[in-house]
This record gives C-alpha cells, sequence and structure tokens, in this order.
C-alpha cells in the first residue's frame, strides 16, 4: 500500500494518544505539526521524530500541501469549521475530531465546503470501534436474538473527566456534545437512524457550565424504541469509565453487554427454558494508552484503519462527514427538545 503523508492540527490531550495510534499502522508518514503553542508542539515533535513544527496553519500548507495527502485535525470544537475551511481549499483530505461542530450550520458547511472542494472529509469518531461494541453489533447481525424492538444504553459515570480535559467544564453544552456525540453514533451503528427523539437534561456538578445529566428516548426507523442514559453525575457500586453498557432485547431473546466486556446473549430453548452464552469481547492493550482510557484508546487505532482503507481507495469508511452530519443532527435535536420539552421529528 502507497505510505500517505499527513500533517496534524493540535497537539492538545487527545493527540498524545491519537499520534502513536497513527504509529501502529504502516502506511502513514507524519510529515508535520502545527499548535498555536509551539512548545507543546516541540515537545511532540521531539517525541515522535516528525521533521517540521508550524504555529501558524498557513505557513503549514504553504510549505508542505504539495506533499501532504491529508491531514488530521485534533483540535477543539469551535476551530473545526476553521481549519476543515483551510485544509479542504487546499484540495487534501481532512480528518477531523468529534463532535464535528458547535452547531449543525457549521457542520452543514463543513460537509459543503468538502463537497465543493472535491476533497473526502472524515470525523474520527471511535467509539463504535471498540471490541465490545463491534462484537455486540455482530450478534445483532447474526440474528440470534431475532428483530430487535427495545435497548438501553448507559453511559453513566463520576470519572474526574475535567482533571485531564479542564476545557469541558467550560463549556456551555457539555454532556450531549462530548460523550452524547459518541453514545448516540453507537445507537446508529447498532440499530439505524432514529425518526423521532426526546431529551431532558440536569446539571448536578456545580462547578461546571453545561449539563453532565441527559436521557434521550429515541424512536428509531426499524420501530426499535432506544433509551440511552447518559451522565458524569453518577457515583455508582462499579465505576465503569470509559464503558458503555447495552441491553438489546429482541424477538427472539435478548443481549447485554455489561461491564469487563461480557456480552450475555440469551435465547429460548425449544422446551421454552433460556440458554445464555457469555463471551468477553476484549479490546487490545497498547503500551502508549492511559489505562485508565484503555478502552477508548485501542479503539482510536481501529478508527484510523477504518479511514486510512478508505484514503488508500479501497472504501468502506463508516464515519465520513456525511455519515457523521446524522450523529451530530441528533445531539442538536436533543438540546432544541431538552430546550423546548417536546419530541423532535427527524
Ligand atoms: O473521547 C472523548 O470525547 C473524551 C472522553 C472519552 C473523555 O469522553 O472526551
Amino acid at each position: 500500500m502507497k505510505k500517505l503523508k499527513f500533517a496534524v492540527i493540535g497537539t492538545g490531550f487527545w493527540a498524545t494518544y491519537q499520534l502513536p495510534a497513527w504509529f501502529e499502522l504502516e502506511s502513514v508518514e507524519l510529515v508535520a505539526l502545527c499548535n498555536r503553542t509551539r512548545a507543546r508542539a516541540d515537545d511532540f515533535a521531539q517525541r515522535f521524530d516528525v521533521q517540521h513544527v508550524y504555529e501558524n496553519v498557513d505557513e503549514l500548507l504553504d510549505r508542505h500541501a504539495d506533499e501532504l495527502d491529508f491531514v488530521d485535525i485534533i483540535t477543539d470544537v469551535d476551530t473545526h469549521l476553521y481549519f476543515t475551511t483551510k485544509v479542504a481549499e487546499r484540495q487534501l483530505d481532512v480528518i477531523c475530531q468529534k463532535p464535528m461542530a458547535p452547531n449543525l450550520d457549521a457542520a452543514r458547511q463543513m460537509v459543503e465546503t468538502c463537497r465543493q472542494w472535491g476533497v473526502r472529509f472524515y470525523i474520527h469518531e471511535n467509539f463504535r470501534w471498540q471490541a465490545p461494541i463491534r462484537q455486540l453489533k455482530a450478534v445483532l447481525d447474526s440474528g440470534a436474538i431475532g428483530e430487535p424492538f427495545k435497548a438501553n444504553v448507559s453511559f453513566c459515570s463520576a470519572f474526574p473527566v475535567f482533571d485531564n480535559q479542564p476545557f469541558l467544564a467550560q463549556l456551555d453544552q457539555f454532556i450531549l456534545t462530548d460523550i452524547g456525540s459518541h453514545i448516540l453514533d453507537i445507537c446508529r451503528f447498532l440499530f439505524g437512524e432514529a425518526s423521532s427523539l426526546y431529551c431532558q437534561t440536569t446539571r448536578v456538578n456545580p462547578h461546571i457550565q453545561g449539563e453532565d445529566v441527559a436521557n434521550v428516548l429515541m424512536r428509531m426507523h426499524s420501530g426499535l424504541v432506544c433509551n440511552v442514559a447518559m451522565s458524569y453525575a453518577s457515583i455508582l457500586e462499579h465505576e465503569v469509565f470509559p464503558q458503555t453498557l447495552v441491553t438489546v432485547e429482541g424477538s427472539a431473546g435478548s443481549v447485554v453487554l455489561r461491564r469487563d466486556f461480557e456480552i450475555r446473549t440469551t435465547v429460548r430453548r425449544p422446551d421454552r427454558s433460556v440458554d445464555t452464552q457469555s463471551q468477553i469481547a476484549r479490546p487490545p492493550i497498547y503500551d502508549w494508552a492511559d489505562p485508565d482510557y484503555a478502552l477508548v484508546h485501542a479503539s482510536i487505532v481501529d478508527c484510523n484503519r477504518n479511514l486510512l482503507t478508505d484514503l488508500q481507495g479501497l472504501g468502506g469508511a463508516e464515519t465520513t462527514g456525511g455519515d457523521n452530519f446524522e450523529t451530530i443532527r441528533l445531539v442538536y435535536a436533543a438540546y432544541e427538545s431538552a430546550r423546548t420539552n417536546q419530541v423532535i421529528t427527524l
């Protein structure tokens, strides 16, 4: 496979893991880094042996646009439209961190700008690439539990997420953009598109700006009803961060993704007793991963691999800009529902 050359914009907390995740793949070469705080980019360049460092994105693109194949934008959400436009204008393919944009108009503009410039546009949305989520999807696709009609999806935690990512405490819109964009994407991955949605939000932590609890109820096109609970205020017996727990009931049985990656599939036997099979869908462990985030950090590699395969011309990207626009639509529909206390028809 041809080695693709790329640059990274943004060397914050997430880049600390996204860079080594790229280096798990063979057919990429990181040519340049750009960050508004030069010292941090210099530190990354030294650590990851990158030749060129810039504080200014125009300078990076002036010097390297001709040799680059794509740019990976790993910056805060407010800058995504700006950097995506800068990169697309140079006719380079774009990967952008989730959440795609701070509002739906900006997201629409990003998709449209990339379409107009004829460049490929992807969102780095990694949660659907977690090993237990992929395995759960395989159980659903096998037909073992029949036609799914009901699901509970839960991401409830009291993990001190603000210690590593202090900016999250300053967001006016917090849990639905940060975790909601992941969890609602998992729902789309498992159950398809939603036709309507209702949401309630709460702020429990007095030291943050945005909401830290959100409950979303969706009816999917398939007819399945999906109940999604998200919280960063849940002091529970078992702290499972960053695991998503899922229960799906179908016409012929049920499947439960429990803590520590256990998937239990229950079906009825002909004599009407039930049979439960258990499997563990453990993620790979990388030595560069933060143990608290190991499940998520492993999924960065699989997400990158999927996007790289598409960039290599082999197709198959899951989280294209167009696809992720449907996820971000759910996020902002959830805010609208919470604000108006209305069911939103999608
Ligand atoms: O992936 C993320 O968006 C991170 C975390 C896993 C903490 O939510 O902010």
